[in-house]
């Protein structure tokens, strides 16, 4: 042992209070970035289940709003918050790339929630190129696993 560890060894017996003060808050810093980084509960997706756009189609050019329309097979629809076995609630991801699968999704306007069991939506869309993708969530809005999501189509909105 260096004189110095012999030191710092001397005065923290020296102030038992102090340091068990500083035990607690060093605890602490190292004890919070491995909660915040503890993946949260998953809920698995069977195999065989397709998720997809019953409406619009790829490359289909409509004016706004456009009613989209929600298709899944080997799954059920269920609201969020209800737990019940292979189900989930649809998210509509708009101009915006998947998001993390072990996160609740985001909410807004890219990622747009159907918590209520909702199977379509109408969305308001300025003129242009549109991107939509279809993300199937949990009860907490976590996709499954693996995660259940549609191709990404493109739209042109007139
Ligand atoms: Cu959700």
């Amino acid at each position: 042992m260096d004189r110095t560890v012999e030191r710092n060894a001397a005065s923290l017996g020296g102030r038992p209070g102090r340091s068990r003060m500083v035990l607690a808050v060093a605890s602490l810093v190292w004890a919070l970035p491995a909660f915040a980084q503890s993946p949260l509960p998953r809920t698995p997706s069977p195999e065989g289940v397709t998720l997809y756009f019953i409406s619009p189609s790829e490359g289909e050019a409509l004016k706004s709003p456009v009613t989209v329309r929600f298709g899944l097979s080997g799954m059920g629809v269920a609201p969020a918050g209800v737990d019940f076995a292979k189900t989930g609630h649809h998210h509509l991801i708009v101009d915006a790339v998947l998001p993390a699968v072990d996160a609740p999704i985001p909410a807004d306007e890219h990622h747009v929630h159907f918590g209520a069991g909702q199977t379509q939506g109408v969305l308001e869309l300025p003129p242009g190129e549109h991107h939509l993708q279809l993300l199937l969530g949990d009860k907490n809005h976590i996709p499954h696993d693996p995660p259940v999501a549609s191709e990404r189509i493109q739209i042109t909105i007139e």
